[in-house]
Order: C-alpha cells, then sequence, then structure tokens
C-alpha cells in the first residue's frame, strides 16, 4: 500500500494534555493504517517524497487527532420529550426517577424495540457524532436490564462498530436502574447483574468494560463493589457514574480500585483529586447532562488541575439527563459552564478520553505507530473547535488510514 501523504497542515498533535503541541507547515504520511511519520515539511525524509505517494494538500488548515466521545448512551429507543416538559414544570429528575419514569421509561421502550429498530435509531444518532470528526466511540448498555434486553443492546453496538467506520467500545451497564420486576431488592437484582447479566454478556463476546450508577435513586458504593468484585474476576476494566447527583464516596472507592474513570463528578470533594491522580483515573466530566437538569453544583475543576487529573469531555448522549447529539457542543459547555480551556476541552475529547477507554496506545493522538485516526478542519485556529456554537468545520475524517466517505479524501470535498 503506498503512503498517504498529507502536506500544509497545521497539525495539533495533543501528545500530551498540556498544550496542542502545534506544529505549523506540517505534513503527516500514513502506511498501513498507521501515522509513519509527521514533522514540518522542510524536514520530510527523501525516502517519503521519492515514493509513489497519495498526496493531499491541506492548505495550512488545522489537522487533529480524530475525536473521542468516551462516555455515551446511543443505544436506546424512543424519547423522553414529556419528561423534558415535566422538568420545566419543577419535576426534578430524582422525583421523575423515583415514580418509574426517568432511566426506567426508556427501558420499556427498550426492551420492546427489536435489534434492527435500535440499530436504526441509534445509527442516525451516530452519524451525527461521526459528521463532527468523531473516530471513536464508547457505547453503554443499561435500557434492557435483563440478560437478553442487555445483550440486544450491545449486538447493536457490535452492528454499529462492524457497519459504519467508527471505533467503538462496548459498556457493560446492567447496574444503572432497578427494573421494576426487581421493585424493593436492589440486592437481589445485584446479584443477578454479578451472577447472571455480566457473565451473559460476557461470555457473548460483547463487554469491552463495565459501568455503573452510584446514586441513592440508583445502586450504593458497597452494591457497586460487588459490581466490579465480578468484573475485576472477568479481567474487565471498571468505569462509574459516580457523584452527579450527591456526594457518596464513590469516585474515590473506583479509583482506589483502579477505574479507569470516574464520571460526571460534580459532588467530587476537592481533597479527593488527588486519589483520583493517584490511581490514574480520568475525570470524565458531562457538562451536557448539567446543563440540562439546571444543575448548579460544579465540578472541582481547579482541583483536577491542581492534582494533574486527566479531564476528559463526552456527551453523555442518552434521552433523559443529556439528549446532546453533539461533542463540539460538549466541549463548549465545557469551557462555558465549568471554564475549562479550549486546549483542555481538546485534550478532553482526543488524548484524555483515550486514556478514559484504556486506548491511549492505539490513538488520542498523532504520533507515529498510532492509529491514523485524523481530522481536517476548516479553520487554521484548534480555539475555533470549542468557541463556535452550532458549527461544524468538520472537512475530512480518516479512522484506522482510511477517509471516511463524504469526506475530502485526497480529492474533492463531496
Ligand atoms: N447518568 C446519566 O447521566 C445517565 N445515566 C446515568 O446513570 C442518564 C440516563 C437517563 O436518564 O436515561
Ligand atoms: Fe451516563
Amino acid at each position: 500500500m503506498p503512503f498517504k501523504i498529507i502536506s500544509n497542515a497545521t497539525l495539533a498533535t495533543m501528545r500530551d494534555d498540556q498544550s496542542y503541541g502545534l506544529i505549523p507547515s506540517a505534513a503527516i504520511a500514513i502506511k498501513d493504517g498507521e501515522i509513519a511519520w509527521l514533522g514540518p515539511m522542510a524536514s520530510i525524509p527523501d525516502e517519503l517524497t521519492s515514493q509513489s505517494a497519495e498526496l493531499l494538500d491541506c492548505g495550512n488548515r488545522l489537522l487533529t487527532p480524530g475525536l473521542i466521545d468516551c462516555h455515551t448512551h446511543i443505544v436506546y429507543a424512543g424519547d423522553r420529550a414529556t419528561e423534558f416538559e415535566k422538568r420545566l414544570q419543577g419535576a426534578s429528575y430524582e422525583e421523575i426517577a423515583q415514580s418509574g419514569g426517568g432511566i426506567n421509561s426508556t427501558v420499556v421502550q427498550t426492551r420492546e424495540a427489536c435489534q434492527q429498530a435500535l440499530y436504526a435509531q441509534a445509527d442516525s444518532r451516530l452519524s451525527g457524532l461521526m459528521n463532527e470528526g468523531v473516530t471513536t466511540l464508547e457505547i453503554k448498555s443499561g435500557y434492557g436490564l435483563d440478560s437478553d434486553n442487555e445483550i440486544k443492546m450491545l449486538k447493536v453496538a457490535d452492528q454499529l462498530a462492524k457497519t459504519r467506520q467508527i471505533r467503538i467500545q462496548k459498556t457493560f451497564l446492567g447496574a444503572h436502574s432497578l427494573p421494576p420486576e426487581y421493585a424493593g431488592q436492589k440486592d437481589a437484582y445485584i446479584d443477578h447483574v454479578c451472577n447472571v447479566m455480566l457473565p451473559a454478556a460476557f461470555e457473548a463476546g460483547l463487554v469491552d468494560a463495565v459501568d455503573g450508577f452510584c446514586e441513592s435513586i440508583a445502586f450504593s458504593v458497597e452494591q457497586m463493589q460487588r459490581v466490579f468484585d465480578k468484573a475485576q474476576s472477568l479481567g474487565l476494566a471498571v468505569k462509574l457514574h459516580a457523584e452527579q447527583l450527591s456526594h457518596l464516596g464513590s469516585a474515590v472507592m473506583a479509583a482506589q480500585r483502579g477505574a479507569l474513570s470516574v464520571d460526571h463528578i460534580e459532588f467530587l470533594r476537592p481533597d479527593e483529586a488527588r486519589l483520583l491522580a493517584e490511581n490514574k483515573t480520568v475525570a470524565v466530566l458531562l457538562p451536557g447532562a448539567f446543563y440540562t437538569l439546571n444543575e448548579t453544583q460544579k465540578p472541582p475543576v481547579e482541583a483536577l488541575r491542581e492534582h494533574k487529573v486527566p479531564i476528559a469531555i463526552a456527551t453523555d448522549l442518552n434521552p433523559g439527563s443529556s439528549p446532546l447529539n453533539s461533542l463540539l457542543l460538549a466541549m463548549n459547555m465545557a469551557c462555558t459552564l465549568f471554564s475549562l480551556t479550549p486546549v483542555e476541552a481538546l485534550a478532553g475529547t482526543t488524548i484524555n478520553a483515550a486514556k478514559a477507554l484504556g486506548l491511549e496506545k492505539e490513538t488520542g493522538s498523532l504520533e507515529v505507530g498510532k492509529s491514523a485516526d485524523l481530522v481536517i478542519w476548516d479553520t487554521d485556529n484548534p480555539a475555533m473547535l470549542a468557541y463556535q456554537i452550532g458549527a461544524n468545520p468538520c472537512l475530512s475524517t480518516m479512522v484506522a488510514g482510511e477517509w471516511r466517505k463524504n469526506s475530502l479524501s485526497g480529492q474533492e470535498r463531496s
């Protein structure tokens, strides 16, 4: 396979989360799906220019790593627009959940939907994310809440991975909400998750990691520890929806058990940030949920910075607390609502999002040997990505060395 060489690019390499790692007037060479070389145009090795190659002149436009949405629930049926209206009339997210709505109303609709119907709905949401340059996506189960329906959701995620040009990580979220058939029996449901549901999904080869919702309206720290025990006995990575609506000590528990990430963490205490750093646990911020639920408690960003906790940003795309189908808008919200800098926002959807999925050796930055997952943007300034609201400057996207259809693809933009 010949080299693909993209020249005249403004590279934001994102090799670490402290700066864009800009290389102006740069070139990047791709071979066998990987980044083979990158650097200033002036120092392109002769061996690259002397071979036949597919060339693309970028016109000094910005080229970044492909974006990574490291926390989504894109597989679900129906919507919760009625719940949105109830919240606008004063009902809280917790009250709606406690009266049998919320997550469980999506469970009813998702259980009723066949795999193909779920696929069609998720596929259209996926297109929205891919159009903005997302090349890696995490998808959680959690609206099935029994073996067959959790497996059905994970099969949809698997089908998306096989049919669309995107890398997908599948996360088992059986401990998301108490299904109605277990009313009043949280411990019995957690036993079922550990002894039946998780092993079944794992044996079907459909689980990359295990998550849970640790909250008074969902499961306790002790119950989540049992789920983690089972996950870790199967050799699976763990992560947690932690400290979103109240402080339970869940983020510290997860970090001390080596969780890849703790997500939401509005109620994390500043002095707990150190434990995240010590355990290399990524703080995943989800400004779409904070915005949608009109929350006021913000995550302790200053303490996360002080302790050098890697910060990632994701959409949390789900029908209840974050119907947000745009990772660029999540970046903008992280800046405006949580005071992140545009550098932190882009690191949050590239290198640090890769860490949140345990994929930092493969993707998340422009470095020789990593997968050639990249985006060309119609700007030369990386701050534009987080600054604009509702714009989409994504011109072309490459995944593992292959241009996505409908992208600039070495010739024309379609
Ligand atoms: N936290 C969330 O943000 C989503 N799940 C969770 O545990 C919300 C899911 C929903 O409301 O449907
Ligand atoms: Fe979530």
